[in-house]
């Protein structure tokens, strides 16, 4: 080019920032190359700007499909400067370099998540080629070519080209950030396209989940271990909720074990129709209660197990308005009367202003989220060694299941009803799991035991005197019943137990719980929870 003249290509699909950094360049004394929509943005923003085909000596072709992709743009990006008889094939075929390239791709993701559903074809149409293309050769060519992919980056670069030194640390930080642009866009692609040849029910799901960095978090489980926090960019997952896409309205950073906690609290307290209060210990709820006011589902939730709820996260599948946020405020620990509840997290699905305001007051560290409800049919995701296993979320809800009476005795309608709620929070105790419960509150529950047996004697210590006349929920079924977990329940005053059924020993269960004139009910399905 005449003087060394330095030439940058634009071609975006969001235009944002556009006449911002066209002027920049213009100021730099770089010649614009752009493609038929970006070129005619630069020119009304009065931007000189030489289209792609006065280049490639070729229309753009095939509606659009066929734009940069030429010898005469990907030459100009992809020579080695350093290598003499890649410039002399260069010059040779008269094609110029360039040293910026700034691209943003056709809106895949957002046509195919948004809330209008789009035609398959327009999917297909919405699939960018060149620009990745573009992105991706500019990016393996960094030594001497700027990617641009994120209009955020716009002032940084342009800063960087107006400095006198080069720095290829940002060069590489640049294009390490183009190739994860186009990893994430190819992902999006090819989930989208597994939905469209597989019918949502078939498993196992092709799984290129594309991560983006939420947050470097402060430590991890323990201060000595780093932690981040990642947000799944998964197509089914936009739409979903759950605990990565909570508003934090109030309170100190949330941490990496508050993530959990935070989590396993959301998921368990919205599973409940009625209005609810769950609160969570370091991933097991220890207190749980429905009831129509509130205020009273709370106090009951705290009363379960004082010692264990405080320092803990509340959540709430109700409105927190100033009445309940004041209760927050005020509730003293029912140990001693007199110290106020302390709790690390609230979570509802949503605050009025003033009760935001008033537990804003409660203290400068408590984190309030406000979220909302996880998605069903999801799938869930664990780390091992070396792999990950998958597996759909544990959707099943005690009005999806049919509890089978096994026992002469038949349980009361109030009886059934308890074993339901025992049931359901069963569900979110980590197993072994046990819990007791009556008249929609939580009494005691065991967990994480390595023994069936030893969870329920936590549960029942937990439960004391009012487990009598009670329902117990265990999350998978007895091994064994005389002098074991089923007779020991039934001595206890248990009114009724809910189990899976399935061991060889089922009938000993049964006759036990005859013995003892016991309610005995099947679930036919198990919540392990490990
Ligand atoms: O249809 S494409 O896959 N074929 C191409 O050759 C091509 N070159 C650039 N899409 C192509 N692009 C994309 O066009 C860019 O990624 C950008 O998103 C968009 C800008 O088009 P316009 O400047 O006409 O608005």
């Amino acid at each position: 080019l005449p003087g060394g003249q330095k030439r940058a290509l634009i071609s975006l699909s969001n235009k944002r920032d556009l006449a911002f950094l066209g002027h920049g360049l213009q100021g730099l004394g770089y010649t614009i190359v752009s493609t038929g929509g970006t070129a005619s943005a630069l020119e009304e923003a009065g931007i000189p700007v030489t289209k792609v085909e006065e280049i490639t000596h070729f229309p753009e072709m095939l509606d659009g499909r066929v734009k940069t992709l030429h010898p005469s743009i990907h030459g100009g990006i992809l020579a080695r400067r350093d290598y003499s008889h890649h410039m002399d094939a260069l010059s040779n075929h008269d094609i110029g370099t360039f040293d910026v390239v700034v691209v943003n791709l056709y809106p895949f993701y957002e046509k195919v998540t948004g809330t209008i559903s789009i035609a398959f074809e327009d999917g297909v149409e919405n699939i960018d080629i060149g620009g990745p293309t573009l992105i991706r050769a500019a990016a393996k060519n960094h030594k001497d070519v700027l990617v641009v992919v994120d209009h955020d980056d716009y002032p940084t670069v342009l800063d960087f080209l107006k400095g006198k030194q080069d720095n290829q640390e940002f060069r590489k930080k640049l294009a390490w950030k183009a190739f994860q642009h186009v990893a994430s866009y190819d992902s999006a692609v090819s989930e989208w396209l597994w939905k469209q040849i597989e019918d949502g029910e078939k498993f196992p799901p092709s799984l290129t989940v594309p991560l983006s960095l939420k947050s470097t978090l402060r430590y991890g489980e323990n201060p000595h271990q780093k932690a981040a926090f990642y947000a799944d960019k998964s197509i089914s997952l936009v739409h979903a909720g759950g605990i990565a896409t909570a508003i934090q309205h109030h309170g100190k950073e949330m941490s990496y074990n508050n993530f959990l906690d935070a989590d396993a609290a959301w998921n368990c307290v919205s599973e409940f129709k009625s209005p609810t209060c769950v609160i969570v210990k370091h991933t097991n709820p220890c207190g749980v209660a429905s009831r129509q006011d509130i205020l009273e589902a709370y106090r009951l939730a705290v009363k379960a197990d004082p010692v264990s709820a405080f320092g803990g996260i509340v959540a709430f599948n109700t409105t927190i308005d100033e009445d309940l946020a004041k209760e927050l405020r005020e509730f003293r620990s029912p140990i001693d009367g007199t110290t106020r509840m302390f709790y690390e997290i609230v979570v509802a699905p949503q605050y009025t202003e003033k009760g935001l305001e008033i537990l804003r007051g409660k203290s400068k560290a408590l984190r309030i989220l406000e979220a909302k409800k996880t998605g069903q049919g999801l799938l869930s995701l664990r780390q091992v060694g070396g792999g990950w296993l998958a597996q759909e979320s544990d959707d099943l809800t005690p009005e999806n299941i049919k509890f089978s009476i096994m026992s002469e005795r038949v349980p009361e309608d109030a009886e059934l009803h308890d074993a339901e709620f025992a049931w359901l929070c069963v569900k979110h105790v980590k197993s072994n799991a046990i819990v007791i419960a009556k008249d929609n509150c939580m009494l005691g529950m065991g967990s994480g035991q390595p023994n069936r047996l030893e969870s329920l004697r936590i549960a029942f210590r937990k439960a004391g005197e009012a487990a009598k006349g009670a329902a117990l929920a265990s999350d998978a079924f007895f091994p064994f019943a005389w002098n074991d977990a089923v007779e020991e329940a039934c001595k206890n005053g248990i009114g009724v137990i809910a189990q899976p059924g399935g061991s060889i020993k089922d009938g000993d269960a049964v006759d036990c719980c005859n013995k003892y004139g016991v309610s005995l009910l099947f679930t036919n399905v198990r919540h392990f929870r490990h």
